[in-house]
Parts: C-alpha cells; structure tokens; sequence
C-alpha cells in the first residue's frame, strides 16, 4: 500500500491551521504572572495602554482596577479583572478595559482619534462577564459592554460622542449570577441605552415612549445614519457599590468581519481545548498512516 506521507502531513497541517484561524488574538498583560492591575486613586479619569495591542485600561478613576490576571482564568489562563470598592455615594470607582481606534493620550486618559468603520455595518458584539459574590453592590450589576460612536462621522467635532450600552438589567434583569463566567451576546434585537451622542442620556431613538431602544432600532434612526464606530469599551463602577469581577472574550463584528480578543498572562498560556483536540487528531490520523506504510 503506497502511502502519500506528504500529502498527509499537508491535511495535518492544514487542520491545524484551521483550528489556529478560528481562534481569538490574544493580548497579554503588562507583567509577567499573575499579570497586571492599573490604578488610580484620583477622581479624574486615568488610563495606560496594554502593550500595543490597541486596548486600553481606560477611565480609571477613584480607586478602580483594572488588569489582566489570572484570578478568574477563562478560555486560558486570564481575563481582565475588573474591581473597586468605593461608592455608590460620593467618589465612586470606575474601571474600563477599552479597544480605540488610533488611541491617543490627552491628560493620560484616552480617547478614539480613528474609526472603525460605519455604525450602519455593525452586526453584534459578544463578551464573557464574571462577578464573584464577594461584591456586595447592586445584585443586578454586572460589567457592561458598550459601542463607542461619533454620531455624525466627523471626528473633528468631538461634541455628538457617546456610546450605547448593553446590560443585562434592560434585557430580562433581575438578579445575575455569580461565581460563574456568563456569555452574553449583543444582536439586533438586543436593548440598549445611550450615553452622550449629543442625545443627552437614555435618549428614546424611535420616540415610543420607552428609552431603552434595539439595536435594530438605533441603527434604523436616520439621527444614526452616519455614525462611525470609535472603538469597544467594556467595564464597572460609576454608582456602584464594591464590586469584584472579570471579563474575557470581547468580540465584535464590523462589515461581516468578527475580531474576537482573548485576555491572558504570558509564559503560562494554555492552548484551547478544541484546537488541541484537532491537533491530536490530525496528528494521530499522520501516525496511523505511517505504521500502515511497511505493508
Ligand atoms: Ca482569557
Ligand atoms: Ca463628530
Ligand atoms: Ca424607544
């Protein structure tokens, strides 16, 4: 029996190639195991890039953290641990991770000096959030996940930027759970609310009534029709009581393209499950082969 080895190995390869493609890109902290926590006590709004990865720990302000550690692992051995303790009367913490078109530093915060692309191409974006039930803070609280937008496309005008927010509280509510890493999914049938835009806050887009408003919907609003997309923000705080949590897996797709990050440690990764999985397969079906080739 004449066996192509050559051939054989290709499929092996090929397989794995397919399995490395599916997967996430990963960005690491800044430090080495157990990774890093950005803080700042102040009450203006700080930030620090996470390496050249284009995101940012961002709108750090009254004690938040944020970090990359490997206090809550997930898909590897990290996520962006997210926590604070002040509030929710007086000063209170904030901490975002965030991804910025073209990132740029004024006064250490950051802000998008770049686009995306149009809002109009958005499809959905997707996150795991953690919260332990160390936090003693509203029990429906969990970290937020948010479209950054310049309404009306101009990046010079600076007046018409916000964002529209997805919690779980304005899609079913109640209490979340904790201690568990929860999968949540933003499409268009999923409610949510703004913040800026030059909308003011909670604005109702389609005028029903009811701020609290589809993606559908936003992206039907001809107030939007412009719109371009300055980057991802996901985080805690801002009114919140003490909180302790994480979040992982922040993807997002823009004109049919799905860009998915995975936050981790280096010089401790550990592959995926389902890519190894593939791997040994391929590999396996290679040695089959070779014991085959005596006969
Ligand atoms: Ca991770
Ligand atoms: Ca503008
Ligand atoms: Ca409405």
């Amino acid at each position: 029996m004449k066996v192509n080895i050559r051939a054989v190995t290709m499929a092996a390869l090929l397989v794995a190639g397919i399995a490395t493609s599916a997967q996430a890109t990963i960005v690491f902290a800044n430090g080495a195991a157990p990774g890093d926590a950005y803080t700042n006590a102040s009450t203006s709004n700080q930030g620090q890039a996470v390496g050249s990865s284009g995101w940012y720990y961002n709108n750090v302000r009254n004690g938040g953290v944020a970090g990359i550690d490997n206090s809550f692992a997930r898909s590897g051995n990290g996520s962006v641990h997210m926590s604070g303790v002040a509030g929710p009367v007086g000063s209170s913490f904030k901490a975002d991770i965030e991804y910025l078109a073209n990132g740029t530093a004024v006064g250490g915060n950051y802000y998008a000096n770049g686009s995306l692309g149009l809002f109009s191409t958005f499809t959905g974006m997707s996150y795991d959030w953690y919260r332990s039930s160390s936090s003693t803070n509203n029990a429906g609280q969990h970290p937020a996940l948010r479209i950054l937008l310049d309404l009306d496309g101009n990046l010079n005008t600076t007046g018409d930027r916000g964002g529209l927010v997805y919690e779980l509280a304005y899609n079913g509510g109640g209490s979340v759970a904790t201690d568990t890493w929860v999968s949540a999914v933003v499409d268009a049938s999923t409610k949510l609310w703004n913040f800026g835009l030059g909308l003011g806050n909670e604005f109702d887009i389609d005028l029903d009534g009811t701020p609290y408003d589809l993606l559908s919907e936003w992206q039907s609003s001809g107030r939007l029709a412009n719109a371009v997309i300055l980057g991802f923000s996901a985080g805690v705080g801002s009114g919140w009581g003490p909180f302790d949590g994480a979040v992982d897996n922040i993807a997002w797709t823009i004109d049919g393209v799905t860009t998915t990050t995975n936050f981790e440690v280096a010089g401790a990764a550990v592959p995926e499950p389902a890519s190894l999985a593939l791997v040994g397969l391929a590999l396996g079906g290679l040695a089959m082969t070779r014991r085959r080739k005596p006969t």
